[in-house]
């Protein structure tokens, strides 16, 4: 039987409530022996789902009044007998209450070692436990659905589905070349290479929409570059909310990297604001614009600002070079001013091009859609479990590695053991992503991800 542990759950700083967990064997004896309730009943004495209200103390000295809520085995978040204590929620209290417990017999829990432990019991799978952290810390309605989803079992359910088609091919496989004397239908080819065909479209699937849902979890680094006074720094602002940069009419006016994150719908934004791109001889200009070309080559999306009541310069067609390939939106601005640019040269060279106007905020929603678009957002349904870790996305490519290999084993017409040998391995690997089939050190790593407490 595992150690029982303790650990605080909520936030450590001032909140109404703060929460000690503890769960193991002895969760319910080591709380009765720092608590001592208004009714005079024992915690051990207490049914799973109810809560009594009483009184901390540490041999003698009184430190709060609590709620303690008790779930027994294995009707809990871990699977094991778990007490939940509700103190005030201050940065003294509880870690005076969870001293008390530890000094009572309980060891501190390790980062994820309640969801870890619920992993182990056969409270969640491994892809449901992941989502956990991913809940926690959702910046918005897009990513907490893709976590809420997958934490409802969503993409085990999904990889399930594939690791069925392979198995029963597998069995079918391997029963005609283990019995050849019996009456199975021999294998059909096509049908094979069917099968196998919306294994491997299931998986590139979802290998494909995994870096949009990176986006919608983590964020993109996006830079703001353009000629001098185009209106990049106003662009920052009306994406920001506020005055985050400093406008004027003076070109040259924006020289530091000024950075700010932001929410463009639903996708996280780490915005950079630069120095307008040009040659100058102003030293500390030209770092500025040296530090703006070298955030524009290491940005992973780009916005490049044009100034529509002007033609475009030099510097701007030098800018449009730069772009080639890259993931760019190309900003028009200035649309409110009478238009003096022809645009056919910028949307030639870039396929993403919206029209806007800083300053009064018209086209902000067209720029939203563009870039949807560009990071694979728009085309997401997060709702449907979508891969949500380097660890699941390895998993899900080993997988399809290994049914591309055995379509080209059959077309090559390799023997069909080989070819069961190949699909045995995808279904290996899918078996690692759901955490059905997987080494203790991949699941330490897992929960060391995690937050103490959770
Ligand atoms: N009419 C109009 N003026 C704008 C618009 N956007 C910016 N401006 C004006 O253009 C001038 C330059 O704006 P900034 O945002 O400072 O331009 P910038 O690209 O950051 O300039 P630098 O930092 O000097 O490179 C200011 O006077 C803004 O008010 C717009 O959409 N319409
Ligand atoms: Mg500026």
């Amino acid at each position: 039987m595992e150690h029982t542990i303790a650990a605080i759950s909520t936030p450590i700083g001032h909140g109404g409530i703060g929460i000690i967990r503890i769960s193991g064997e002895n969760a319910l004896s080591i709380a009765d022996s720092v608590f001592e309730s208004v009714s005079g009943k024992k915690i051990t004495e207490m049914r799973g789902y109810t809560a009594s209200l009483g009184k901390i103390s540490d041999n003698g000295e009184h430190i709060d009044e609590a709620v303690v809520l008790v779930f027994r085995a294995p009707h809990s978040y871990t699977g094991e007998d778990v007490v939940e204590i509700s103190c005030h929620g201050g940065i003294y209290i509880t870690k005076k209450i969870l001293r008390a417990v530890l000094g009572k017999g309980a060891k501190p829990a390790e980062p994820g070692e309640f969801t870890k432990r619920a992993f182990l019991n056969g409270k969640m799978g491994l892809t449901e436990a992941e989502s956990v952290m991913d809940i926690i810390s959702a910046v918005g309605d897009q990513s907490a659905r893709a976590a809420l989803s997958v934490m409802e079992g969503n993409l085990r359910k999904r990889i399930d589905k594939v690791r069925e088609i392979l198995i029963d091919i597998a069995a079918h496989l391997s029963a005609w070349a283990d019995y050849p004397e019996e009456e199975i239908p021999d294998v059909d080819e096509g049908a094979l290479n069917e099968k196998l065909e919306i294994v491997k479209a299931e998986l590139n699937f979802l290998i494909n929409s995994y870096d949009a849902g990176k986006v919608i979890r983590e964020g993109m680094d996006t830079v703001i570059v353009g000629r001098p006074n185009v209106g990049k720094s106003t662009l920052m602002n009306l994406l920001s909310g506020f005055d985050r940069s400093i406008v004027t009419d003076i070109p040259g006016t924006t020289r530091d990297i000024v950075e700010e994150t932001i929410m463009l719908g639903d996708i996280p934004l780490r915005l950079s604001d630069t120095a307008g791109i040009h040659s100058t001889d102003d030293p500390v200009e030209s770092i500025g614009v040296k530090r703006a070309k070298d955030r524009l080559s290491s940005a992973g999306l780009i916005f490049a600002v044009f100034d529509a009541s002007m033609p475009l310069s030099e510097e701007d067609m030098e800018l449009l070079d730069l772009l080639k390939n890259a993931p760019a939106v190309a900003i028009v601005n200035k649309t409110d001013l009478e238009s003096r640019i022809d645009s056919n040269l910028i949307k030639n060279k870039i396929k993403h091009t919206v029209f806007i106007s800083a300053k009064t905020g018209m086209g902000a929603e067209e720029l939203k859609r563009e870039v949807g678009e560009i990071v694979g957002t728009s085309n997401l349904d997060p709702s449907q479990g979508i891969l949500a870790t380097e660890r699941q996305f390895g998993a899900a490519q080993a997988a399809l590695r290994s049914v591309e290999e055995s379509l080209a084993a059959i077309k090559a017409g390799i023997t069909l053991d080989a070819v069961t040998v190949l699909i045995e391995d995808s279904i290996n690997s899918l078996l690692e992503l759901t955490g059905e089939r997987v080494t203790e050190a991949v699941v330490d790593k897992v929960f060391s991800h995690f937050c103490v407490g959770k």
